[in-house]
């Protein structure tokens, strides 16, 4: 359930600015003539309230507001480097930024979603109670900016006017932040007050670094409350904890679709991408992956690039599917980011012309490295712990690597050379063909599957496992990852997962329209699939194949095998898609990755059968699914044994 303006926005209770009067009266207190003449353009009261509550709680010495005028962006960017929050780098318009040793991530066990009580939540997020929330903004948030400037933009998720794009408000005192929100964010202050007309309701972000020290971070925060659509984060720098336009306007965004927009639109953690097939036809995907698991590279493996993160769709009039991306940039890791692996992103970060803001690599003489960068390491340098020389341990006894795990660019997407920037900002978005599906799964599901029908297809979103990887702290082990989208879904699972089966099965659809749905696995690994050694099956670039494909299916025109998972490639069809990435492609490791390990297979079901089975009011038919699953698998097992090859089943 998701009930708007229940409750007291916290914000105005501590703001306590009610009207646009008072709120004017904050302006002119705070604000200079010519920052004031820039707000002024801004009508929308509801939004002006926000932000006066905001400075009126923060108190900064001032406020800048930013309009996204060149002018304005320049002086954020020089805000930044003044206040030494950004330094720059030998390379023209590169800065680095390092976030405090213990903020290298997202806070998951500090990030809390608001709500009135009596609320369901999702049984996998942390929630507070509106109480609480409301006592800890009381006693950190008062004042938390003297000392420091306030600074205001005005953004829109998705190019201005696109049916599932929306507006919000970034509030905060880090011009880090701010900087990174022009690069990540389209900048829509002239177009505000529309946006605002138009959807109906806009977001509103305040964030404060405070002294920015680590004895600060245990008292960081990261609250989204629900009801008012307004995010707080204290304490800390990493921009997926501050910079909540991103995840914390997406995990607003889910609910928004969950609860408002059923059967009409979705608000995914996914990539879009083009393909050109052949006669030079596009085929547009867009593709869940838990944090960490290559949806950046998967996205710019595509001829047309288009996001890497985030994705809003929505069933236009012909019943077809479509997509925007909220953001316009790349918080990209950058580990293992290589000229073979990533070239068009290597362009951008070693080549001259791309502004990049560089987080938490090792600097040495003015230039980043990272681990996996494929080049020449120095010896020494500066990273996120300090001075950093080879073969430094850190406070936990182990050696400190170069670079950390989830340390980050940040850049314009139009920057890459095969991002399609025209149709990215094109307020009627990309028609998407194929959904997918993956994670991090050594062992069980093959390279590429396809659903046989949309419950199927939704259930291979709910299904998805992962290894943890490094861009939450504390986490580790395996974990189910719920389309990949779990950390930002707030409200209670069922809901989320009926919104998907409604909105996969809706009439809209026609047969032709329909998305194709798929999981994909890049992660099998040589001894579990009847080789040695716990190296990959794969290498980055088998991406291609597989969507390449999955291109060719969704264009009737390869056929595929039938299982009891779902449709699978045959060998013959993706032998012609290696040779286009000059690989040889055995019948051997087709067998490894392709064979049905049933008992692999039967156990996961079990497993995401009895975790679901915890979860309540959850639709039946996801249990119906694995049931049915389980039964033609154990059949195929009885017929063919343990392992079975595709040949059998062709
Ligand atoms: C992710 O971790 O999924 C990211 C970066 O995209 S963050 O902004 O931290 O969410
Ligand atoms: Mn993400």
């Amino acid at each position: 359930m998701l009930e708007m303006k229940k409750g007291d926005d916290i914000l105005a209770v501590v703001g306590g600015i009610a009207t646009i009067t008072e709120a004017r009266n904050v302006f002119a207190e705070n604000l200079d003539e010519n920052n004031n003449t820039k707000l002024a353009q801004i009508k929308n009261e509801e939004a002006l309230i926000k932000v006066a509550n905001a400075i009126k709680m923060c108190r900064p010495d001032s406020v800048f507001v930013n309009t996204g005028s060149p002018a304005d962006i320049q002086w954020i960017r020089e805000y930044s480097l003044a206040k030494g929050e950004e330094k720059p780098l030998t390379k023209t318009g590169h800065t680095i930024h390092f976030d405090l040793p213990e903020d290298q991530a997202r806070l998951v066990n500090q990030t809390f979603y608001i709500i009135n009580a009596g609320e369901r939540m999702s049984s996998l997020a942390k929630s507070v109670l509106r109480s609480e929330a409301t006592e800890y903004v009381k006693k950190f948030m008062p004042g938390i900016m003297t000392g420091m400037t306030l600074i205001i933009g005005f953004y829109s998720r998705g190019p201005v006017g696109a049916e599932a794009a929306l507006p919000a408000i970034e509030i905060s005192s880090s011009g880090y932040v701010l900087h990174s929100a022009e690069l990540l964010y389209r900048n829509c202050f002239s177009d505000f007050d529309a946006e605002i007309e138009r959807t109906g309701l806009f977001f509103t972000n305040v964030h404060a670094q405070g002294n920015n020290t680590s004895a600060d971070v245990p008292n960081a925060r990261i609250f989204m409350d629900r009801s008012w659509m307004t995010t707080f984060s204290t304490f800390c720098t990493y921009a997926g904890n501050t910079l909540l336009l991103k995840k914390g306007n997406h995990r607003f965004s889910v609910d928004y679709a969950t609860y408002c927009k059923v059967e009409e639109q979705l608000s995914e953690h996914m990539f879009i991408t083009g393909m050109t097939g052949p006669g030079g036809r596009k085929t547009f995907f867009a593709g869940a992956a838990p944090s960490g698991c290559g949806k950046t590279t998967t996205a710019m493996v595509g001829t047309d690039f288009i996001g890497d993160d985030l994705a809003q769709f929505w069933i236009d009039k012909n019943g077809v599917l479509r997509a925007i991306n909220p953001e316009k940039g790349i918080f990209g890791i950058v580990e293992d980011v290589n000229r073979d692996g990533d070239p068009y992103l290597m362009d951008c970060l070693r080549g001259d012309g791309t502004e990049v803001i560089w987080s938490n690599v090792l600097v040495a003489d003015g230039v980043p490295y990272w681990v996996g960068n494929g080049e020449p390491a120095p010896d020494k340098g500066v990273n996120f712990q300090g001075e950093w020389y080879k073969g430094k341990i850190g406070p936990d006894g182990k050696p400190v690597p170069m670079s950390h795990k989830n340390s980050r660019c940040t850049l314009v997407a139009s920057a890459i050379a095969n991002h399609a920037t025209e149709l990215s900002e094109d307020p009627n978005g990309v028609p998407i063909k194929v959904i997918t599906y993956s994670g991090r799964d050594a062992d069980t599901m093959p390279p590429v599957w396809v659903a046989k029908t949309p419950n199927e297809g939704v259930v291979i979103g709910a299904s998805i496992v992962s290894k943890a990887t490094a861009t939450e702290v504390g986490t580790t082990g395996v974990n189910r990852q719920p389309w990949a989208n779990a950390p930002f879904i707030p409200g209670a699972l069922a809901d989320y997962m009926a919104a998907q089966f409604t909105f996969f099965n809706s009439t809209k659809f026609s047969e032709t329209t329909r998305p194709v749905m798929a999981g994909l696995n890049y992660f099998l690994t040589h001894e579990n699939r009847g080789g040695t050694g716990s190296h990959l099956l794969g290498e980055k670039k088998d991406v291609r194949v597989w969507l390449g494909w999955l291109d060719l299916f969704a264009n009737g025109e390869v056929e595929a095998i039938s299982t009891p998972v779902g449709y699978l490639p045959k060998y013959e069809d993706l032998l012609p898609l290696f040779q286009t990435i000059d690989k040889e492609y055995p019948k051997s490791l087709y067998d490894m990755q392709f064979s049905l390990y049933i008992d692999k297979i039967v156990h996961r079901l079990d497993l995401q059968r009895e975790a679901y089975s915890k979860e309540p009011e959850l639709p039946q038919m996801i249990f119906k699914v694995y049931e049915n699953q389980k039964k033609e698998l154990l059949q195929l097992q009885e017929k063919f044994g343990s392992i079975v090859p595709m040949d059998k089943l062709v």
